[in-house]
């Protein structure tokens, strides 16, 4: 993997973000605690502030958004019971079969339309575990944006569409918001309007936001209490967390405010692949940062249009022979862009 210097534009995701100063000085000044005994003010004020943010009792304070996940599913499920999700969740495809082997459950997924399922779909999928051949549904599963279909944003009638499906079976929703300010920059609404029927919701810090290390999981009260002890069993309760929670802090006050600027940089280019010949883009799905692409030619294929572009110090991920993704974040900017649409039209033109 190539060592990214000051001159290289990286767009293999934007949780290759590295912390701005103003973080670094929140870090350094931050009033810390022991975390796992509750004494870290700087974590309870950044969880309290993101619950209320999201029109949540609570928030916890974990150190990914796999464990977010993970920490809020298992919360939620007992072992033995289904999980619906989309064919292509993060959750499902990126998180190392954590809701199997820690969870136990099993996971019934459903493909969906640039990844939206439709509520019919998962009202045919799921078990009242009336049937003894089957485990009953524990867990219907969202996510927002679908990073797989391209960065696509849920609205808030398909949110509530679909969690009153599963409301109306008596099962709860998690949400894997994990850019869930893209989504609400992309629909133009407040993130809590999109987080307001799910039980649960976790995002990030350190992917669009561009904090270094963090996300939160909001919910009940009840609910977070029994993830403060589930992030407990999988080691992930930490001590001076505070550090970690002040630069996650600037993030939340500073990014999402500017998230436009990246959508708008990821449309350019994917206007501009568009119009490229033998490559594929979607532009239907290019709503927030993301440009997925597909190379349909005979003189190249992606990981060839990969190394073209790292001649140019732009790095992209490749994750077929067909396949790239774009991401575009904080420190990708609008001269990057013009930098990135100048390189693919040399090297593609
Ligand atoms: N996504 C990462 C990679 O897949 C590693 C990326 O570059 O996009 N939910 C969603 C929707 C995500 O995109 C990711 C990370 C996660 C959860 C997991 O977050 P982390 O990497 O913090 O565990």
């Amino acid at each position: 993997m190539p060592i990214p210097g000051t001159n290289t534009i990286d767009l293999r995701s934007d949780t290759k973000t590295l912390p701005t100063d103003e973080m670094r000085r929140a870090m350094a000044e931050a009033e810390v605690g022991d975390d796992k005994a509750g004494e870290d003010p700087t974590v309870s004020r950044l969880e309290q502030m993101c619950a209320e943010l999201l029109g949540k009792e609570a928030g916890l304070f974990v150190v990914s958004g796999t464990m977010g996940n993970l920490v809020a599913i298992k919360s939620l499920t007992e072992p033995g019971q289904e999980v619906i999700l989309e064919r292509l969740a993060h959750v499902y495809l990126w998180e190392g079969g954590g809701i199997s082997a820690i969870c136990g459950l099993l996971p019934r997924t459903i493909p969906g339309n640039r990844g939206v399922m439709s509520p019919e779909a998962v009202e045919a999928a799921i078990s009242d575990g009336s049937n003894v051949h089957r485990g009953a549904t524990g867990l219907l599963e969202l996510e927002n944006t679908h990073n797989m279909a391209g960065g696509v944003a849920l609205t808030v009638e398909q949110t509530r569409a679909l969690c009153d499906v599963a409301h109306g079976h008596g099962i709860p929703v998690h949400l894997d918001g994990a850019r869930i300010f893209n989504a609400a920059v992309a629909r133009g609404v407040e993130p809590a309007e999109l987080v307001t029927p799910v039980d649960s919701v976790q995002f990030c810090f350190s992917k669009s936001l561009g904090a270094p290390v963090g996300s939160m999981i909001c919910g009940s009260r009840e609910f977070i209490e029994r993830a403060r002890h589930v992030r407990n069993v999988v080691g992930g309760a930490m001590r001076q967390a505070g550090v970690m929670a002040a630069a996650a802090r600037v993030a939340l006050e500073t990014a999402p405010g500017r998230l436009h600027e990246d959508h708008e940089n990821a449309r350019t280019i994917g206007e501009t692949l568009a119009e490229l010949p033998g490559i594929d883009v979607d532009l239907e799905t290019v709503q927030t940062n993301m440009v997925n692409l597909e190379v349909r030619r005979e003189d190249l294929d992606a990981p060839s249009l990969c190394r073209a572009l790292a001649d140019y110090d732009i790095l992209a991920i490749c994750r077929s022979d067909v396949a790239i993704r774009l991401v575009t974040h904080v420190q990708v900017t609008r001269e990057d862009t013009r930098r990135v649409c100048d390189a693919l039209r040399e090297v593609l033109g």
